[in-house]
């Protein structure tokens, strides 16, 4: 196996205004870590090549293409969840990232200034803006936030000072009140974009962007589906990594890679290749999004042999699940349906949140799970408190379930590893 490695552009960070250093001291060790997660696998896809060509460049050439998009004056947007309304960032020519937020190596920058017990993500996303250790942050124009949760409502407060923060009011109910409300916050952040792209939005512009979008959310259905096949043709991690890079990649580009390595799977299941044994148990994953780099609990459960099937997560399905009409005829009509198809993510900041307990028990079913494994951070109030009707819902329908609350630091591997173990176990009796 050829050693991997992120590739290094000191000179561009510099310029940048990153700490250079130590930024390549994390780059090292991602790329170690990386190596070890994800090289290891036996018998991947021909077509994840292009996956982890996108991490050997994610702090070199695709920063190298926003900067060349601000240079022709397309605004450059950094996101930290589904809520973001991309149709409007890409009609105005613009580009929308999603920012790390999963990774221990910032969290100490943060808890310089934020309360230790908050969200890890919150605290490792902050960090990377507060130790200059993330390229994308550097380039940005400005940082989308929203008031889903009140660790990152009050985050961008203090974020702010550092770098530009539009935040988004976005309900905490389902109501016409405030289906309205939120229209209005899509019509903002619409006037928003166009001021600083210097480019009004038409309707063949959001008709346009809506398609490409569609089509993303598309290709990342059609791979979730042949990952159901038993067995898988592809390993939960592998999947999970495509779903991380989702938020990174240009996708047109993006989306039509997904589809050519769709095309293999396809292909590999009329073969009969499987990446895992066809014993292995099938477990799916619900709870909170794993940003980039967290794969602690793929490689928990795949290294106890085991393969997840499924994400009910905002890296997962609650970002590809809903499409919207392509074809609206004025603009008025396109943005109330942008607005309907955003209030359909089910994040556990609603209550109720009802839709949310029926969507994981279809996805249970549709993946041919064996068992359910509730994944949160510590501190997430709204995830942590929803996992009860997640459990009771479990219990209900007879469905083996774990529950797992964990954070970003190597500690707890030890101790979730004996649970994983006894959990794969009961279901294989
Ligand atoms: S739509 S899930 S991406 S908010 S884990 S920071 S909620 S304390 S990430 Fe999310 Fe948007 Fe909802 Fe999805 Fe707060 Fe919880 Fe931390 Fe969270």
């Amino acid at each position: 196996m050829t050693h991997f490695e992120i590739k290094a552009y000191p000179e561009m960070w510099k310029d940048l205004d990153m700490d250079v250093e130590r930024f390549d001291k994390m780059r090292l060790m991602l790329g170690e870590i990386f190596e070890k997660t994800y090289l290891s696998q036996k018998n991947r896809p021909a077509g994840m090549a292009y996956f982890d060509n996108m991490i050997a460049e994610l702090h070199g050439s695709r920063i190298k293409e926003l900067l060349a998009a601000k240079e022709e004056g397309r605004p450059v947007i950094g996101t930290f969840c589904v809520y973001i309304p991309e149709e409007i960032v890409l009609a105005a020519g613009g580009v929308c990232v999603g920012l790390c937020g999963g990774s221990q190596g910032s969290v100490p920058d943060a808890e310089k200034i934020l309360p230790r017990n908050i969200c890890p993500m919150v605290k490792s996303a902050f960090g990377f803006k507060a130790g200059r250790i993330c390229p994308y942050f550097q380039v940005l124009d400005f940082v989308y936030g929203e008031t889903t949760c009140d660790a990152k409502k009050k985050t961008w407060e203090i974020l702010d000072e550092m770098v530009p923060t539009h935040v988004m009011e976005i309900p905490q109910m389902k109501n016409q009140t405030d289906q309205e409300m939120w229209l209005a916050e899509v019509k903002a952040f619409k006037t928003k974009v166009e001021s600083f792209s210097g480019k009004e939005v038409t309707i063949e512009d959001m008709r346009r962007a809506t398609r490409t979008m569609n089509n993303k959310r598309k290709a990342l259905q059609r791979l979730n589906t042949l990952r159901h096949t038993n067995p898988t043709p592809i390993s939960g991690k592998d999947v999970l990594l495509i779903e991380q890079i989702a938020f990174y990649d240009e996708p047109i580009r993006f989306a039509r890679e997904v589809n050519e390595l769709c095309d293999e799977l396809e292909k590999r299941i009329a073969d009969n290749v499987a990446i895992p044994s066809k014993n292995a148990a099938r477990i799916m994953v619900a709870g909170v999004p794993m940003a980039l780099p967290n794969w602690k609990l793929h490689n928990l459960v795949e290294g106890a042999g085991a393969v997840i099937v499924n994400e009910e997560s905002c890296i997962g399905t609650r970002y590809y699940k809903d499409l919207m009409d392509e074809n609206a005829e004025d603009m008025e009509t396109i943005l109330q349906n942008l607005t309907s198809r955003y209030m359909q993510i089910d994040c556990s900041c609603f209550t109720p949140n009802n839709e949310r307990i029926d969507q994981v028990l279809r996805e249970y079913k549709e993946s041919g799970a064996q068992g359910i494994i509730h994944y949160s951070l510590q501190f997430c109030h709204t995830y942590n408190i929803e996992e009860i009707r997640i459990r009771q819902a479990c219990e209900r329908e007879g469905i083996p379930y774990m529950f797992i609350e964990s954070d970003y630091s190597p500690e707890d591997v030890g101790q979730l590893q004996t649970r994983v173990e006894a959990f794969l176990e009961q279901i294989g009796e």
